[in-house]
């Protein structure tokens, strides 16, 4: 997440490049090797079924049992041995993450309308019948995944949502996880993880049901299986290592941005963090204070070398270029620690999740205590397309019907056009209703 050369031209002299991604951070693109490794698990796995589920399971997530399923009693007592704090944080996350689901349900209306006297169309919403979601467990149980897929589609009406997590090293599901998966309402939960989790639900190899679009974040094996299994399967977005980017003013206190933009390196060490800022101060003081919190940072490895590899800072000669870096990085989350955010509100397009103002920050929505969902576009997908919201579990299907009189209106223009292409056999079809209509 950083700026071509070509960008950094057209912006000239509005934008100063403070710090630039070294390394691998200076390379963006897929790894040839892990598309051809999902190719061919994906392949054996279908060709195989459940054979090679379970041996890229031993293989891989280090199972030993026999059956992927977690039993339904597991399931239903997942939260006993919580600390009753996470479990009602889990709860508050999941009832939040539920209610701006259930908003934005209420607002994507069902309608029908005459185009044209007689010719009435309409479009309606109609949840997908089975969902397979991917809950992560690896370096770190995210736990608020399963709020975001399984509550989602949940509130869209989904008939049967299954979901997969990797077995921790014990080989039984993480309990948090589970509780996650139980209070948002999975069907079912199978201890699975990776390429093979996502083969197995897309294939129908878990409760003999292929799912008909698969979600959720993981590693860039899981998003490649996505990618590569997309068009048999629907999926959520194409997510790549989490990204987090801020526009400051001189306003912003620089401990906080540096706060809010290690807390997204420190999801892997190459997760982009980049601050545009209009303050020479805030240019100097941020990286600075960067240093200093990773020193004091239980995973300061990590972030540290995400920060030095990916991070960027440029230093913007007034708002309306630092709105531009942004717009053209369409970072996955986006924060402004500025003055005047209705202003900004209008001139950022390209964005995730945007978090407007010191009070909103990214690791709320993470955890759903603000209710947006958290999983969002990667790698400059915001170009072209938000996060996963319930829209996605719902297919906007349209429909039409007219009366014998408004055939005419149809047909003629029909005939003409089809006769021009050479394809006869819609000419005839609109004919015929003509011929039937005259009788
Ligand atoms: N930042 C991640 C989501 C997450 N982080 C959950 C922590 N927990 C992708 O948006
Ligand atoms: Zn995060």
């Amino acid at each position: 997440m950083h700026l071509t050369d070509a960008e950094k031209r057209r912006l000239g002299a509005a934008v100063e490049v403070v710090k630039e991604p070294t390394g691998a951070g200076a390379v963006q693109g897929r790894d040839p090797e892990v598309v051809a490794t999902v190719s061919s698990m994906l392949s054996r796995i279908e060709r195989e079924g459940m054979d090679a589920v379970l041996h890229y399971a031993r293989e891989l997530d280090g199972f030993t049992g026999r059956s992927l399923e977690v039993p339904a009693a597991e399931l239903e007592r997942s939260g006993d041995g919580l600390p009753p704090a996470l479990r009602e944080a889990l709860d508050t996350g999941a009832e939040r993450t539920r209610r701006f689901a259930g908003m934005q349900r209420s607002r994507l209306q069902d309608f029908e309308d005459e185009v044209v006297p007689g010719v009435v169309c309409g479009q309606r919403f109609v949840p997908v019948d089975r969902v397979g979601a991917y809950l992560p467990a690896g370096r770190f149980p995210l736990l608020a995944s399963a709020f975001m897929t399984v509550g989602v589609a949940r509130v869209a009406g989904v008939g049967r949502i299954v979901a997969t997590t990797p077995p921790s090293r014990d080989g039984g599901a993480h309990p948090a996880v589970l509780y996650a998966a139980k209070i948002t309402g999975a069907d079912a939960v199978y201890a699975v993880g990776g390429v093979q989790a996502l083969a197995a639900m897309a294939f129908g190899l878990l409760d003999g049901d292929p799912a008909d679009m698969v979600v959720g974040a993981g590693n860039a094996y899981v998003a490649e299986a996505k990618r590569q299994l997309y068009g048999r399967v629907g999926i959520d977005v194409l997510a790549g290592p989490s990204e987090v980017a801020v526009i400051a003013d001189d306003t912003a206190d620089a401990a906080m941005v540096a706060a809010d933009l290690l807390a997204q390196a420190e999801h892997g060490p190459t997760s982009p963090a980049s601050l545009a800022t209009t303050s020479p101060r805030l240019a100097e003081e941020v990286p600075a204070e960067i240093e200093k919190q990773l020193a004091g940072l239980a995973t300061g490895e990590v972030a540290g070398a995400a920060w030095r590899d990916f991070g960027t800072v440029y230093l913007a000669r007034d708002r309306e270029a630092a709105a531009e870096v942004m717009n053209l990085l369409a970072p996955e989350h986006l924060e402004v620690l500025a003055e005047d955010l209705d202003w900004w509100l209008g001139a950022l397009r390209n964005y995730g999740s945007l978090f407007l103002g010191t009070w909103s920050t990214v690791v709320y929505a993470d955890k759903g205590m603000s209710g947006t969902n958290h999983v969002l576009p990667t790698a400059r997908g915001a170009r072209y397309t938000g996060g996963l919201s319930v829209a996605g579990f719902l297919k906007q299907l349209t429909y039409q019907r007219a009366t014998r009189e408004a055939t005419r209106t149809q047909a003629e223009p029909t005939v003409v056009v089809s006769d021009y292409e050479g394809l006869v056999g819609h000419r005839d079809s609109a004919r015929i209703h003509l011929d039937v209509l005259d009788k």
